[in-house]
């Protein structure tokens, strides 16, 4: 339970007797790099517009993109997902469209969610519950969708993500405890990228490893390198098997989070630049970059023209985003209650009369 799985080694080296064991096409592995680069790429141009004053916070995804690309690749069409606000993947894989994901990101008037909550996430036709802003509360609402599927005999498997912080919640206590407890096909992922914000991993737990707190609770640990796709995919493959034969499992992925925590913080008070550049030297997409290139299945022009081609989508796509009007401020308000309270009512009429002399003058 404190082996770290892994197929790809950091050069992109793979571990041929691993990699025979799972079934993955040429295809099916060049989807998973361009997905992968998507998150890269849209992340970028997400922070960079955080930093235009274009939106209040971003939690990047850096360093992260192979653990929610590998698991939504490795789930089934059925299968449901309660993120955190660093899963982009998982909305890019399901489908979701880049136009979709700056509206809402953007929170302008094409964005369905009228910029409530962490609006990225979430989306019924992807199986994405959304996410929340308090830490871990949402495991025990996806352990109540896993009982409630295991009732109901749904054939599906609910993947519960959540980062190292998280588990020093009640929440993540509770969670385990009731889904070993009731056997349920559930399966949380939890991406240990060594900080909590500025809380190192060591001071999170004294646990050898966050894997090894499933022992406890009755259910499978496993330990995976989050930095490697093919490591994730394969892992979540025999996860997924164990949950929905009534073993949930505990999946840690060990990464490293390249960025910051949020556009709010300064990682430098915390941890060197020397650490960051030497985690670096681990991340996903090149490692996988690596792997591909080395073994025939893509060029290097041709991730170039790869590149291009995403960079681009997303540039114009970006650019209609920025031009869409921005959604009207009594929004802010609606949605709350059915009928809005008065005292409600009054503060909006008082919000929407500021605003437009605000922007008279
Ligand atoms: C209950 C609660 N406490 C504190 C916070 C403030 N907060 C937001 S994210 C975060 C750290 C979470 O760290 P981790 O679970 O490791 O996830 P990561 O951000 O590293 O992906 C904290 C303390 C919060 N959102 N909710």
């Amino acid at each position: 339970m404190s082996e770290l799985y892994q197929i790809l080694d950091e050069e992109g080296v793979v571990n041929k007797q691993l990699i025979s064991k799972i079934n993955l096409s040429n295809e099916q592995m060049l989807e998973m790099y361009k997905h992968m680069l998507i998150v890269r790429i849209l992340d970028g141009w997400l922070m960079r517009l955080q930093r235009m004053g274009r939106a209040a916070i971003h939690a990047p995804n850096e360093g992260q993109e192979a653990i929610a690309v590998g698991v939504a690749h490795a789930s089934e069409k059925q299968d449901y997902f309660f993120p955190t606000y660093r899963d982009l993947g998982l909305m890019i894989v399901r489908g979701a469209s880049i136009r979709e994901i700056l509206n809402r990101w953007l929170a302008n008037s094409q964005d369905p969610l009228k910029g409530h909550e962490f609006a990225i996430y979430g989306g019924r036709k992807y199986n994405i519950v959304p996410t929340t802003t308090p830490v871990s509360v949402h495991l025990a609402a996806a352990t109540g969708f896993a009982h409630a599927a295991k009732i109901r005999k749904d054939n599906l498997v609910v993947f519960a993500f959540l980062g190292d912080g998280g588990t020093s919640k009640g929440d993540f206590h509770e969670s385990i405890n009731w889904a070993g407890v009731f056997r349920l096909p559930i399966v949380y992922v939890c991406q240990n990228n060594q900080y909590a914000i500025s809380l190192p991993v060591k001071r999170q737990t004294a646990s050898e490893t966050i894997s090894i707190k499933a022992v406890a609770y009755g259910i499978r640990g496993m330990r995976v390198d989050g930095n490697d796709i093919l490591a994730v995919y394969s892992a979540t493959k025999e996860a997924r098997e164990s949950a929905r034969n009534g073993m949930p499992v505990l999946m840690e992925c060990v990464t490293y989070r390249l960025g910051s925590h949020t556009t709010s913080d300064d990682p430098s008070r915390y941890r060197t630049q020397e650490e960051v550049e030497q985690m670096r030297k681990k991340e996903p997409l090149r490692r996988f970059k690596n792997y591909l290139i080395s073994n025939g299945i893509l060029s290097e022009k041709e991730e170039q023209e790869l590149r291009k081609e995403i960079e681009k989508e997303i540039e114009d796509e970006v650019k209609i985003a920025v031009s869409v009007p921005p959604l009207p401020v009594q929004t802010i308000f609606e949605d709350v209650y059915s009928d809005m309270p008065w005292h409600l009512k009054e503060e909006m009429d008082l919000v929407v009369k500021e605003f437009e002399e605000d922007h008279q003058s």
